[in-house]
């Protein structure tokens, strides 16, 4: 079948999943069951159990135990690549599947999600490699009889809470390198997107993990994901998601002071400079609040635009949107699909009506179109926004583009910088000196130059500011789940202390 453009269409009946335990399923039973409704077809498409405060503790003995006894850690670099490879491999070979489940239950465009699947088995691949590189340090200046050597190791069982927005990818940036470190993992997924975090076990499995090593628990934030960020045999905690929670997990920690890697929210400028190519950077500044509906942590949701274009790139700019593609997700053709939860509605409806009222002008968009199976919201744009607004500061997470003018580099540098955030920016100038300058001040985790939202494993992710703390992917990614060990090794005979 032509993948491009066969439409398909929701399942008939909802697809039930257990959750998973020491490598393998673990049915309902009589626990009580979420049914996820697909946010665009409005029909049930799966179900997975509410797991209960003894199904954690039952998943981080697990994750316990096959850390201490090194059925994993013990392993060398080669053969957890190998295993790498193989969920590599698995993921491409059930691609379609995970595509579909993941579209159905997050409701973003069926073509995007088969570019994140591909794209998470080339992280598994490149995470592979990570695996075989990760080393530590020598001292061998320390004189003849001393040797210094520093080791990394794995951190021991992590807790991984991952969000609905990419429940697939987020994941697949975090899971190979905390395998590659030699950790072990009880992953909790948002309850809305359990399915694919759920596939990603059995993979796993298929692929030669040993054993207790990946395990997933789901159901609900406030009961499981508290639970499980309180947890005292977890030793850190992987984290993405609200700024709100994250703050509650700085307090959990507390407990056994696990460490935290975090990555919360953002209020991501566009800065778009006079000199820029004005066209690709209309298009750029429209892929970057359209993609994945504007709920990317990464979303370039403020536009900063040199005063001299303003209106010039206004016209470009909304001119595009009007013919971005809304619709059906299992539509190959639709480029914006549904809105996730409906909480995710209320705030980004919330945002529309407040604009006008604070005086900000909608420019393009502003609809929203409800129909009876599902939610869709324009692209929006507001002009005359003013910096101590809501819709400025505010992580909307929908397609809604604020744009604001400045008049000189320092301002524009100031204005990107006027956030608690510190996630990610785009920079669109033909001015080398400028883009640079600008970059080297830019307080941001991810700086894109003439692109936005783009990128690959080899690259650190994470946040500066509130955004968040530590850093994902790359060789950077795998050292954070390690900690460091100094070890000084005295050679030939000591020199007695009591003669
Ligand atoms: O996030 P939550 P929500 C932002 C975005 C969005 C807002 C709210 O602005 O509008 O957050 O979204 C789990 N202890 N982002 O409410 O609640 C939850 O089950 C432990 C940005 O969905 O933070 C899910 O698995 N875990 C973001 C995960 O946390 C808890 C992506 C995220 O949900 C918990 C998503 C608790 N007390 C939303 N409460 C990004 N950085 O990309 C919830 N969870």
């Amino acid at each position: 079948m032509d993948n491009a453009s066969h439409i398909l269409t929701p399942p008939a009946e909802p697809r039930i999943f257990g959750f998973y335990l020491d490598g393998d399923w673990i049915a309902s039973g009589d626990r009580q069951v979420f049914e996820r409704a697909s946010p665009a077809h409005g029909v049930p498409v799966t179900r997975i159990p509410k797991c209960t405060e003894d199904d954690l503790n039952a998943a981080v003995a697990s994750a316990r135990v096959a850390f201490e006894d090194r059925r994993w850690s013990g392993l060398s670099g080669t053969e957890h690549a190998a295993v790498l490879l193989n969920a590599a491999a698995l993921i491409r070979e059930r691609s379609e599947e995970i595509a579909y489940f993941e579209t159905l239950e997050n409701g973003k465009p069926i073509a995007q999600s088969r570019g994140e699947v591909d794209g998470a088995a080339s992280i598994c691949e490149y995470a592979a490699g990570a695996a075989r590189s990760l080393h530590g340090d020598t001292f061998n200046n320390l004189g003849d009889k001393m040797l210094g050597l520093v080791t990394r190791e794995p951190i021991g069982v992590v807790g991984l809470i991952t969000p609905w927005n990419f429940p697939f990818f987020i994941l697949a940036e975090r899971v190979p390198f905390i395998l590659a470190s030699g950790c072990t993992i009880v992953a909790k997924p948002s309850e809305v997107t359990s399915a694919t975090t759920l596939m990603m076990a059995e993979i796993l499995t298929e692929a030669g993990l040993p054993d207790g090593v990946f395990n997933v628990v789901t159901g609900s934030g406030s009961e499981i994901g508290q639970a499980l960020i309180e947890h005292d045999d977890i030793d850190m905690v992987s984290f993405t998601g609200s700024t709100a929670v994250g703050r509650r997990l700085l307090q959990a920690a507390t407990g056994n002071f696990k460490r935290l890697g975090l990555e919360l929210g953002g209020k991501n400028p566009q800065i778009v400079f006079a000199d820029a190519d004005l066209e690709d950077a209309a298009d750029g500044v429209a892929f970057g609040i359209c993609f994945n509906t504007g709920q990317c942590c990464v979303s370039g949701s403020r536009l900063l635009v040199e005063r001299s274009v303003a209106s010039q790139f206004e016209t470009l700019l909304t001119e595009r949107l009007s013919r971005v593609k809304i619709g059906d997700p299992l539509d190959p053709q639709t480029q914006v699909g549904a809105i996730t939860t409906p909480a995710q509605n209320e705030t980004i409806v919330r945002h529309l009506e407040g604009g006008p009222k604070e005086g900000a002008r909608i420019v393009c968009g502003g609809g929203v179109l409800i129909t009876e199976r599902g939610q869709f919201i324009q692209p929006t744009v507001f002009a005359d926004v003013t910096p101590d607004m809501a819709l400025a500061r505010e992580e909307i997470f929908g397609p809604v583009l604020t744009m604001q003018s400045f008049d000189t580099d320092e301002e524009a540098v100031a204005m990107a910088n006027d956030t608690e955030y510190g996630l990610a920016a785009s920079i669109w100038t033909k001015n080398i000196d400028r883009a640079v300058a600008t970059m080297r001040r830019v307080q941001a985790g991810r700086v894109w130059v003439n692109t936005t939202i783009t990128g690959g494993p080899e690259m650190p992710i994470g946040g500066f500011k509130q955004s968040g703390w530590g850093r994902e992917t790359g060789i950077y990614g795998v050292e954070e789940y390690t900690q460091v060990k100094s070890v000084h090794i005295e050679l030939g005979k000591r020199t007695h202390w009591i003669s």
